[in-house]
């Protein structure tokens, strides 16, 4: 995921950049080969391959025999140790290959020794002898870099040419430009009819400009003259914004013309949102570990069993701590894959089940929306079964009654070493672990399974009572326990997702407990918290980290008789109205707007989230502002945007369809699937920590800080808890719809 990267020391997988093919181009003056006989002239030294594949000249180049009956591209692989690479130094990676139709060779250049970081990496589909050509930037110093071709993963043997292998260093660095399409943004998926209905226009000019509206017919339906908006601090562009609010129509096809430029189609009409709707939560079911996916149920994403003790897996069914962490082991199946790794980490865990629980609890719609699972049509909401997915690893995680720290829970589980891409769950062979007990993951066991409770004890009072047991006991072993922080390390193999400030988890799970117990001791607990009457709104409102408004936000909405209740709702309204005045100064209408211009990790689901601030607010005063407000944001996230490019795959025109996962590897292998339509990107992110990301998008502001590449960790992650606000903020559309 997300968020927890930032602690990430090094990338575990790096760089590509932009495959070009085509001819190699000049050699500047001040451009060194690294690489030794790349050429192949009379002999196949210095490079090496691995045993029981030898290479072989011919016609001056190196062929092999590649064995059937891999699974990992790193198998077998042929390559060349011991090239230095600067950091910061731009590189050309180029060779000539040929294989068998349809196969793959993953081309690396990388770290030779362990960790074997990967700098940058392609991986082209074979054919003829065709030359390959790109330029990365490298993020790493080193004498020990290695150029290798990686050809594992085949079950039938194959044959592989490879030529003129180079890696030339101080070659100018590649100028990135995105493809942004017409200058005329909009919401590429869909307006509500009786919503409003704005698009952005990039341009020079500074005076009103005229613009139509045309129906699928090209007639025009609605004509007006668009609002100068200066320069937009997001983009650096300079922008005007249209309003065609007051069109009355709905159809399909519609496009908007300005300056000269024609919009890419949009629809005006809610059916887009219903199907939003269900898929923003079918992306759990693809997510979900311990269990096969089944291919009728998705067509295309059918896959075995992560996980589940089956070799090479080494399974989820009788987990160890790390050395010297605890000395029993835990049965943890389950649960969904957090992002694109196939870690499990109880706080982003946490935070997403919550916000499908509180979707549950908050549209009465989604409770009949079928996710086609294989618990549908069980007579309990395919949206509480799928969050029950989760729960049940959850619950997993708490240490037992006897032990060292019972009650308390571990923060996470994942493998002992970060894995490359792409591996199909069922097909990780490390180790897994489980990390130390900490206080914030107690808290979010504590908060959701109080949730749980009051919302399952109508279809499963022992699953309830269960969770509201696990919720007591948790949140007294928190309070016992108040300090336990999870370290910003302990280990090579997954996200930290650490948090040394746990006054807002405290809240949360006080809080969730009163609402589901009525009980003293927890109201106490919340009124006591200094979180309570903080102003808990900032430029995001809430995250996994960060998580005292999942509280105040139940307490504002969900019946209760607290003490102070009209306080506590003003506090939301007050929140709403933050966001409601940062969006209204914005041309691109985001209710987001960091210091220094400075757009966080998972941008989207900040975005996403301060609209349920905001939606919270139209719940509580039934202001139509507040609907405006969720209504023009979503535009941001499905089109209208400096990019002109929607986040959730398969909606709008053009939208992201490589995140970065393991599993929904397409770009890297073109046998895997993209990730599923309803999939959210992580979205702009200005510190762009992900050396591909940094070999394209250096110097960005922040709306451009995204680039739709799988390598791109930190700008193109799906996650759990992402989708999560997807799928509120969807709910609340169709509902309006
Ligand atoms: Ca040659
Ligand atoms: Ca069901
Ligand atoms: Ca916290």
């Amino acid at each position: 995921m997300p968020l927890w990267e930032r602690s990430r020391l090094v990338s575990v997988l790096a760089v590509a950049s932009l495959l070009t093919i085509g001819a190699a181009a000049p050699a500047l003056a001040d451009e060194v080969e690294q690489v030794k006989n790349g050429g192949f002239d009379g002999t196949t030294d210095p490079f090496w391959s691995t045993a029981g594949m030898p290479m072989t000249l011919t016609n001056g180049q190196a062929c092999v025999d590649v064995p059937g009956g891999t699974t990992n591209r790193w198998d077998v692989a042929i390559g060349q140790n011991d090239l230095p690479l600067v950091a910061g130094q731009s590189y050309r990676f180029s060779f000539d290959a040929s294989g068998d139709a349809g196969h793959v060779v993953r081309a690396i250049v990388g770290l030779a020794v362990s960790p074997y970081d990967t700098y940058f990496e392609q991986s082209p589909v074979l054919g003829d002898l065709t030359h390959y050509s790109s330029t990365f930037t490298a993020s790493t110093d080193t004498t020990q870099g290695q150029v290798a071709f990686q050809l594992g993963g085949s079950a039938e043997p194959w044959h592989f040419c490879l030529d003129n292998v180079s890696l030339v260093g101080g070659v100018p660095p590649e100028v990135y430009v995105p493809d942004t399409g017409p200058r005329v943004r909009v919401n590429q998926v869909a307006y509500l009819p009786n919503g409003p209905k704005i698009a952005t226009v990039v341009t020079t000019a500074t005076t009103a400009l005229p613009w139509q509206l045309n129906d699928s017919a090209g007639k025009v339906v609605a004509r007006g003259t668009s609002i100068p908006r200066g320069v937009d601090v997001s983009s650096g562009q300079n922008v005007q914004t249209i309003d065609f609010g007051r069109y009355a129509g709905a159809g399909t096809g519609y496009t908007i013309t300005a300056d000269g430029e024609t919009s890419r189609p949009f629809d005006i009409g809610s059916g887009a949102y219903r199907t939003l709707r269900a898929d923003a939560l079918k992306f759990y079911y693809t997510q979900r570990s311990g269990i096969a996916i089944d291919d009728a149920l998705r067509p295309g994403y059918g896959r075995a069993a992560g996980h589940v003790d089956v070799a090479p897996n080494q399974g989820d069914g009788n987990v160890p701590c790390q050395a010297g962490v605890c000395d029993y082991t835990l049965d943890v199946r389950g649960g969904w894959y957090d992002a694109g790794d196939h870690g499990k980490y109880v706080v982003n865990g946490g935070i997403s089940t919550w916000e499908l629980l509180n979707e549950y609890e908050r549209s009465a719609a989604v409770r009949k929306v079928s996710l086609n699972i294989p618990e549908s049509g069980n007579r309990v909401p395919d949206i509480l079964d799928e969050a029950r997915w989760e729960l049940n690893f959850l619950l997993e995680m708490q240490v037992p009654a006897g032990k060292p720290d019972a009650g308390m829970v571990h923060h996470k589980i994942h493998d002992q070493n970060w894995t490359g891409l792409p591996l199909l769950p069922s097909q990780d062979a490390q180790p897994r672990e489980l990390h130390p007990v900490s206080t914030a993951a107690t808290l979010n066991l504590a908060a959701v399974a109080a949730q749980a409770a009051r919302i399952y004890c109508k279809y499963d009072p022992a699953f309830a009572a269960r969770a509201l047991k696990a919720a007591r006991t948790a949140y007294t072993a928190a309070k016992a326990n108040p300090a336990r922080y999870a370290p910003g390390s302990d280990g090579n193999g997954g996200g930290a997702y650490n948090d040394d400030n746990v006054t807002d988890e405290f809240y949360w799970a006080a809080a969730e407990l009163f609402l589901t117990t009525g009980e003293k001791q927890y109201q106490s607990d919340v009124l006591a918290s200094p979180d309570h009457t903080a102003d808990i709104f900032g430029a995001g409102a809430f995250d996994w980290a960060s998580t005292a408004a999942a509280g105040r936000l139940d307490l504002a909405l969900i019946p209760n008789h607290l003490p102070g209740l009209p306080a506590v709702k003003n506090s939301v309204v007050a929140g709403a109205e933050k966001y409601l005045a940062v969006q209204k100064a914005q041309a691109y209408g985001v209710p987001y707007a960091p210091a220094n211009n400075m757009w966080d990790w998972g941008s989207n689901s900040i975005i996403l989230n301060n609209m349920v601030v905001l939606a919270g607010a139209y719940s509580l005063t039934g202001n139509p502002k507040y609907r405006t407000a969720v209504l023009t944001g979503v535009d941001y996230v499905l089109g209208r945007n400096a990019l002109n490019q929607s986040y959730v795959t398969g909606y709008g025109e053009v939208s992201s369809q490589n995140e970065h996962s393991r599993w929904y590897a397409h770009e890297l292998d073109p046998t895997l699937p993209h990730p599923p339509n309803g999939t959210l990107a992580g979205g702009a992110n200005s510190s762009i920590q992900d050396p591909y990301a940094q070999s394209k998008l250096t110097g960005c502001v922040a709306q451009f800080c995204y680039i739709d590449d799988i390598q791109s960790w930190s700008t193109n992650e799906e996650a759990i808890n992402w989708n999560a606000a997807l799928s509120w903020v969807s709910a609340f559309v169709a509902d309006q719809g």
